[in-house]
């Protein structure tokens, strides 16, 4: 990213579309006098300079050079202060060719307009104050959604229902902070050196954002997905499982012991939570060099695992299957049976068996593995604040250990002073959170991240 494109008052211009053939596309065009510099290749100039914000204007755009009609377009049109942005702007609502796209893109061009870069729009709509830091990434928390949960969450964020949280929480950070500065204008002609530190506002505090960490996890796996691992002997049916659950033929299915050896990924959603799920090779003492190594990755991705489904034969005997000892006693494992069309040996009604190849047997796996996803989810407690982002925890993480040391130190009767250290820094890590403080590389760090035309 550019730091000084960001800067810059240039009318810029982006597709707000996928480029790809469809209806109708939207380019978006913001930057004050827009409208007015837009009115020079449009067929109805007076009509588009004179239109109050938030309507739609219809006309044709043209080549300044040729004249030439380019697309019938309907514009609509947001004053400084209203739009997305929160400076002059245009939507501009045309057909979907990739072509008119990009004759439209040269016009804009021609007419002095520049294309933006990522995020830029939503970095104006930041720096005009028509958003702050939170609402700003719950844009992009949006646009990448994978399920109906993890896109309400991040919608009560782009809402402002965190940053409502964090200026609550600074409120009484910052009563605190005065409380604490009145002790210390007051100390010389104070006799007493009773110290009467805050410790209802800031315990109170601390609690808070503490519960607020805790939503992270949760929060990632509505954004990442839980990950999924399906585990177990060669010719399990690991494969042929993989397939089914992703409705599609990934992954190579063969009864040739040792078939898969990279692992395979593929996304979809159980039971409303987004999932990530792994084929992987399978586990056997093996002095093929590559399979051996196959194993090794897979051994590694089950540490990170949510759950793991060890699939097993069923007519193979658990108790013998040596590679399976330390899974079987890891809480996040769910043995499944498969293979029970063909099974000789009857299978206890208490395990979960089915057939990957006839897809049978289904509704109780998916119930044992949400089962298990939900011990994680503990933390979610159906509210509406869930936090996803790496950043913000970290600055909730520096605004704890600043509000528990303080703590700390009035419980050890440290000179107030220095207390006040410690609670202006848990009072710049909750402005940071919401960008009230913010230094060039956040900036860059958080908007570089968007696509183009947000
Ligand atoms: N009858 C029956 N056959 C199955 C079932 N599931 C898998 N198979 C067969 O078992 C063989 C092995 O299946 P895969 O899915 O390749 O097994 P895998 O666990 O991925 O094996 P590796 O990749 O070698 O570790 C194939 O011939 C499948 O058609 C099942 O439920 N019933
Ligand atoms: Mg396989």
């Amino acid at each position: 990213m550019n730091t000084l494109y960001y800067q810059s008052d240039d009318i810029i211009y982006a597709l707000a579309t996928p480029f790809q053939p469809s209806a109708l596309a939207i380019i978006r065009v913001s930057g004050s006098g827009c409208k007015k510099r837009l009115s020079t290749g449009f067929t109805r100039a007076d009509a588009l300079i004179s239109s109050p914000s938030h309507t739609l204007v219809y006309g044709k755009l043209f080549d300044i050079d040729t004249k030439e009609h380019i697309d019938e377009v309907v514009l609509s049109v947001f004053d400084e202060k209203r739009g997305y942005t929160g400076e002059e702007s245009v939507e501009i609502t045309c057909h979907g060719s990739l072509y008119g796209i990009e004759t439209i893109f040269s016009l804009l061009k021609k007419l002095g307009m520049r294309s933006a870069q990522p995020g830029e729009f939503t970095f104006r709509a930041f720096r005009n104050g028509k958003v702050d830091l939170t609402q700003a990434e719950a844009v992009m928390e949006i646009v990448h959604s994978h399920s109906s949960r993890g896109h309400s969450l991040a919608l009560h964020r782009l809402e402002g229902d965190l940053y409502r949280q964090m200026e609550t929480l600074k409120g009484q950070v910052l009563d605190a902070m005065s409380s604490i500065e009145v002790q210390l204008d007051y100390a010389e002609d104070d006799f007493s050196d009773e110290i009467l530190f805050p410790y209802d506002l800031i315990e109170k505090t601390l609690e808070s954002v503490d519960s607020l960490i805790e939503t992270y996890s949760v929060g990632r796996m509505y954004k990442d997905g839980a990950k999924i691992v399906i585990a177990g002997s060669t010719n399990a049916g690991k494969s042929t499982l993989f397939n089914l659950l992703m409705k599609s033929e990934r992954s190579i299915v063969s009864d040739i012991h040792g078939t898969t050896r990279d692992f395979i990924e593929g996304e979809g959603v159980i039971g409303s939570v987004p999932v990530v799920l792994y084929d992987t090779a399978g586990l056997r003492s093996s002095s093929d060099l590559i399979e051996a190594e196959g194993i090794r990755r897979s051994r590694n991705l089950m540490m990170s695992a949510h759950v793991i489904i060890l699939l097993v034969d069923a007519d193979d005997d658990l108790s013998q299957l040596q590679e399976h000892k330390e899974l079987l006693e890891d809480p996040r494992c769910i043995v499944v049976y498969n293979k029970c069309d063909i099974a000789q040996k009857a299978v206890s009604p208490d395990v979960i068996s089915i057939s990957a190849k006839k897809g049978e047997g289904f509704a109780r796996l998916e119930r044992a593995v949400i089962e298990k996803i939900k011990k994680d989810m503990s933390a979610d407690r159906g509210d509406s604040l869930i936090i996803e982002s790496a950043r913000q925890r970290d600055e909730l993480v520096r605004a704890r250990t600043a509000l528990s040391n303080s703590i700390r130190m009035a419980q050890e009767e440290i000179p107030l002073d220095l207390i006040a250290v410690e609670v202006q820094e848990a009072l710049d890590a909750l402005g940071t959170l919401t960008g009230e403080v913010t230094s060039a590389d956040i900036l860059e760090n958080i908007f570089s991240g968007f696509c183009v035309g947000k």
